[in-house]
């Protein structure tokens, strides 16, 4: 996390109103956008490589579809294009995911009245139906404002100074929170402070204008910009929507972590992509069934371990329980109930281990607490039919 602000300046930090952007930022939009590329591209025998999601990151659609047809060089306008895809993106705007947190956010700033805009490169009609499917998110925006109903789009800074004057606020009294580098330009052109969500792995490096660089929406501070607190971390630990992964263990990186002793149970990620994208990286904890053995209290990282810097986004569950022998390619499942921190990078592998050792505490204590250990008895961690 970066902080570029001066603590010891604590009034430049407070804003009375926040801004928001949609796509990448409240809704995992990344997996649709993706699969209607992939889809689309298919059928001019293009392959869509993933690769491309920056390059289209937090521009307006109309924007996008030229980036597409440059790069792939298809024999059609953006026009074209966009009469076609359009009704792709459309049918799937009912299965559109809030992002970790995103709910939880909205639901803050509504309880505390504070006043909240959402301002989306996407089009008002767009906004409006996606934001449907999710209850209690229309109410709870004062203003919402369309790519279409400005002249110039993100990274110009008109849709945010116009969010601005309609939430009533001058622009240095409000915060802008986006996933995308043009979005944070623009909120610094507004004169806003901006916090930014980075959609995108490892790249938190082109998000250096933006006051404060986060993981996710589940590691935001609202009393760092004079907002009220959130109420709901229990002993260190965030409750979160349970949600569950297994599959057959396979082998890590082998970097003897058992030597460490934080052995990783890593699992297969085969077929889970999508939950794997949905959740961003950080530490979570929860409880784990291994087929043959019984139901353990577990603490894991997923992502790329910043010390190693992993190539692959991994789930390494540790259970907290002394095994005599390994159980590689037996079924492990987990739920996982709660967010403890962000991954981090450690000057040292002592300090890594240090802190994983206090993640492992922190787990141990909460999963006794009825909130989480009421997920000990889900049927999930004992149905091995896989
Ligand atoms: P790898 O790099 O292959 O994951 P590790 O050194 O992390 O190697 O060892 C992990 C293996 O150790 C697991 O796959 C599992 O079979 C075994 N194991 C033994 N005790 C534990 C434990 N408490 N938690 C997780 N895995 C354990
Ligand atoms: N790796 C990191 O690089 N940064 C982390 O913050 C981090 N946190 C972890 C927390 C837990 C609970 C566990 C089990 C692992 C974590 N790891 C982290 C992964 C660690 O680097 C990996 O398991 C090594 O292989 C352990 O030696
Ligand atoms: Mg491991």
């Amino acid at each position: 996390m970066i902080i570029k602000n001066s603590i010891s300046n604590p009034l430049k930090m407070v804003v009375s109103g926040v801004i928001l952007d949609l796509d990448g930022t409240l809704l995992h939009t990344d997996g649709i956008v993706n699969d209607v590329l992939k889809s689309f591209l298919g059928k001019y025998g293009k392959q869509w490589d993933g690769r491309e999601a920056l390059r289209i990151s937090g521009k307006t659609p109309y924007e996008s579809a030229a980036v597409i047809i440059e790069d792939y060089g298809l024999p059609c306008s953006s026009a074209e294009l966009m009469s076609q895809i359009s009704p792709l993106f459309a049918e799937r705007w009912c299965n559109i995911k809030a992002l970790p947190g995103a709910n939880r956010l909205i639901k803050h700033f509504s309880s505390h009245r504070v006043p909240i805009a959402l301002a989306s490169n996407s089009s008002r009609e767009n906004i409006e139906s996606k934001i449907s499917f999710h209850p209690g998110w229309k109410d709870s925006f004062s203003v919402i404002i369309g790519g279409d109903e400005v002249t110039a789009a993100k990274p110009s800074p008109e849709i945010f100074l116009e969010s601005a004057k309609r939430l009533n606020l001058e622009p240095s009294s409000c915060l802008v929170i986006e996933d995308s580098v043009p979005g944070v330009a623009a909120g610094k052109a507004a004169g806003m402070k901006v916090v930014a969500v980075p959609s995108l792995p490892k790249k938190s490096h082109l998000y250096s204008s933006a006051d404060e660089v986060i993981n996710s929406l589940l590691d935001f501070q609202p009393q760092k910009w004079g907002l009220p607190p959130f109420e709901d971390w229990v002993e260190n630990t965030l409750p979160i929507n349970p949600w569950y992964i297994g599959g057959p263990v396979v082998k890590g990186y082998g970097r003897g972590s058992k030597v460490l002793g934080i052995p990783t149970a890593n699992l297969s990620t085969e077929g889970y992509s999508d939950v794997l994208s949905e959740h961003p990286s950080g530490v979570y904890f929860g409880w784990a069934g291994v087929s043959t053995r019984g139901i353990f209290k577990m603490v894991m990282s997923i992502g790329w371990n910043p010390f190693f810097d992993n190539a692959e986004k991994t789930i390494e569950p540790w259970l907290l329980h002394d095994f005599d022998d390994d159980f590689y390619g037996e079924d492990l499942r987990l739920v996982v109930v709660g967010y403890i921190r962000p991954e981090a990078n450690f000057p040292s592998l002592e300090s890594l281990i240090a802190k994983i050792q206090e993640d492992g505490r922190i787990a141990e204590r909460a999963l006794d607490l009825p909130l989480y250990s009421k997920y000990r008895n889900d049927q999930y961690l004992k149905q091995h039919d896989a």
